[in-house]
């Protein structure tokens, strides 16, 4: 078979006129925003400028912006080539990021930075406390239109100094982050930021910028060397940038668009009025019953969600968690039922691998939003939520170092509390930075956790 690799050329591929700008060139952006424009019935109108988070850009520029998207269902792979990064950009190129806000056509910011890059503090506002903030800060106020920044909220407000100066047209910024009210939480990080650089920028941003709130879902675990080599054997494309997903997508979108937007709509995303209900059905039982899976199944020696979800001890958690949670979710108990089924096929899919150590990062983020509004509201109603408090257990053993690794930079003073306590100290310690202070909860965490801790039977085989 002749091995080849993806140009435009060679593909027929043409890249589209640059109308969006993307900041998180990762796999989920390439498994969703991405997909969605690519199958949209406009496409040929409406190309990518994306650019990395964190890491370098890697073979994509060489491949002129193509990758294959592995789309694999439980039976078979369906590959297909993606065209909608007409440029990709390097997170450090801030002369790049700066010259994309001067594009006259540019309509659309979309961002998946993780729930850690927004920088907000525990109230929900920028952390002016974190260096990297107040480094950016800094430069935007000695510096303005040629200050160097790191931050995601820096570099918005960086780019909308330029959008500003350079007299151009409304864009609308699109975070796509599993993070509720996420239009009004980027609105936020981003003004707090503006008035603290620049006095007249937040009454331009007021009339020029819109944030659009958005429910995202597509579960896309990082791709391994197998995939490549799966993709080659298929097709004798040979692509180190191949992402790996599955058939299961999901795109709700609320708020205006300043300057109009692809036929996503087309493509089966939905646009709606309400969007909260659709966060809390994916946030609550998707997302919360993946922490769960992360903390409490990864002590049991799962590796991946597929094989946490086969053991029927963790099974029996899930269920008592979406239990808990669908009694704080105003939907129709079928749609809530029809929902729970599609989650256990997802997750079973026997090829995809979706490493538990990977959902477990930045729980200091995740858990207070995915897992709280259970525990609260079931609180406010008399009853102690088993399954959210579980989760909870789970994450303090965690932080102690059971199960999947570490990796939260905003939890590190927690994490050096709840070491030097005993197992009670240490679940009074993270209850208390949950802002959680009821005794029969604290009671609740402090039983489940010593269960989970000294019965940990291997996983199944
Ligand atoms: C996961 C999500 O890593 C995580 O925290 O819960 O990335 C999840 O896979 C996606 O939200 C699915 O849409």
């Amino acid at each position: 078979m002749t091995l080849t690799s993806l140009s435009r050329a060679r593909d027929g591929r043409p890249a589209a006129p640059v109308r969006m700008v993307h900041l998180g060139l990762g796999n989920f952006f390439r498994a969703h925003q991405a997909y969605y424009t690519e199958i949209a019935s406009d496409a040929a109108d409406w190309g990518y400028l994306a650019f990395t988070g964190r890491s370098a850009v890697g073979p994509l520029r060489a491949q002129d912006g193509l990758y294959t998207l592995l789309v694999r269902g439980a039976d078979a792979d369906r590959p297909m080539v993606v065209s909608a990064l007409s440029e990709v950009g390097v997170s450090t190129d801030i002369s790049a990021w700066r010259n994309a806000f001067r594009l006259p056509a540019l309509a659309l910011v979309t961002l998946t930075v993780t729930e850690a890059g927004y920088c907000r503090n525990a109230d929900g506002g920028l952390d002016t406390a974190d260096g990297d903030v107040a480094a950016d800060i800094a430069a935007l106020r000695v510096a303005g239109l040629t200050a160097n920044v790191s931050t995601v909220p820096g570099k918005l407000v960086l780019g909308l100094l330029h959008r500003r100066d350079a007299g151009l047209t409304p864009i609308t910024l699109v975070p796509c982050d599993n993070v509720p009210g996420n239009g009004s939480m980027v609105a936020r990080v981003v003004n707090e930021l503006a008035e603290l650089v620049d006095d007249g920028l937040p009454g331009w941003i007021e009339q020029n910028v819109g944030f659009v709130t958005t429910m995202v879902d597509r579960i896309t675990p990082r791709a391994v060397p197998a995939d490549r080599a799966d993709l080659l054997a298929a097709t004798g494309i040979d692509d180190p940038e191949c992402v790996v997903t599955e058939p299961f997508t999901e795109w709700v979108l609320s708020g205006e668009f300043a300057a109009g937007h692809p036929d996503w709509a087309g493509a089966g995303a939905r646009f709606v009025d309400d969007i909260e209900p659709w966060e809390h059905r994916k946030l609550w039982l998707l997302n919360g019953s993946h922490s769960l899976l992360a903390y409490a199944a990864s002590i049991r020696g799962a590796e991946t969600v597929a094989e946490a979800i086969a053991d029927p001890v963790v099974r029996g958690w899930v269920d008592q968690w979406w239990d808990d949670a669908a009694r704080q979710l105003p939907l129709p108990a079928a749609e809530i039922a029809d929902y729970r089924a599609a989650l256990l096929q997802r997750y079973a899919n026997p090829r995809i691998r979706h490493l538990l150590a990977q959902i477990a990062a930045d729980g200091s983020q995740k858990v207070p939003i995915r897992i709280l509004p259970t525990l609260l509201g079931e609180l406010a109603q008399g009853r102690i939520a088993g399954g959210a408090t579980r989760v909870i257990a789970a994450w303090v053993l965690h932080l102690r170092g059971l199960g999947a690794p570490v990796s939260d930079r905003g939890a590190t003073q927690l994490q050096n509390e709840v070491v030097e306590h005993d197992l009670p100290g240490a679940v009074r310690t993270v209850l208390s930075f949950l802002g959680v202070e009821d005794q029969r909860v604290t009671d609740a965490v402090i039983d489940q956790a010593g269960e989970l801790s000294s019965a940990r039977p291997a996983a199944p085989a």
